[in-house]
């Protein structure tokens, strides 16, 4: 019984941290590294394509229905978690050195990384760079740069 009582009290503090902002989604939309798997290695500059199905490609300050931007989140703890993860959530993706923004409805980079592991996660952000009501993110993947 108590055991039951703190499974349901994890599960609604997992679903109120996963919650984006108040932008909606295609509950079905998926975004996805096109041409990079979990563990592959390359040669810097790498190149990654972004995939996106089920929403649509919008730059930044187009407000139109099931569209968004997409970002790049390198070496960084998955969407929602770490010290900013409620935040970034709610109020929207920082912009630095781990956080790419491709406002102008770009659908690939070609980045130089150093040599090592780099993680690798891709948000849709609405408009004003915020998650969506329902987070449209990929799987964190993680790729060795020879
Ligand atoms: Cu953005």
């Amino acid at each position: 019984m108590k055991a039951n009582f703190t499974a349901a009290i994890l599960c609604f503090a997992a679903t109120l941290v996963w919650a984006g902002g108040e932008t909606p989604a295609n509950p079905e939309a998926k975004v996805y590294f096109v041409n990079l798997s979990d563990g592959d290695t390359v040669q810097s500059p790498v190149k990654i394509v972004f995939g996106l199905g089920g929403m649509g490609v919008a730059p930044t300050g187009v407000e139109k229905e099931n569209t968004g931007h997409h970002h790049l989140l390198i070496d960084r703890p998955p969407l929602g978690q770490g010290e900013d993860g409620a935040d970034e959530l709610t109020y929207g993706l920082p912009a630095d050195d781990n956080h790419m923004h491709f406002g102008g409805g770009q659908t690939e980079v070609t980045l130089d990384l150093a040599p090592g592991e780099h993680t690798l996660q891709l948000v849709l952000g609405d408009a004003g760079h915020v998650p969506h009501a329902t987070p449209v993110v990929s799987e964190v993947i993680t790729i060795t740069v020879e």
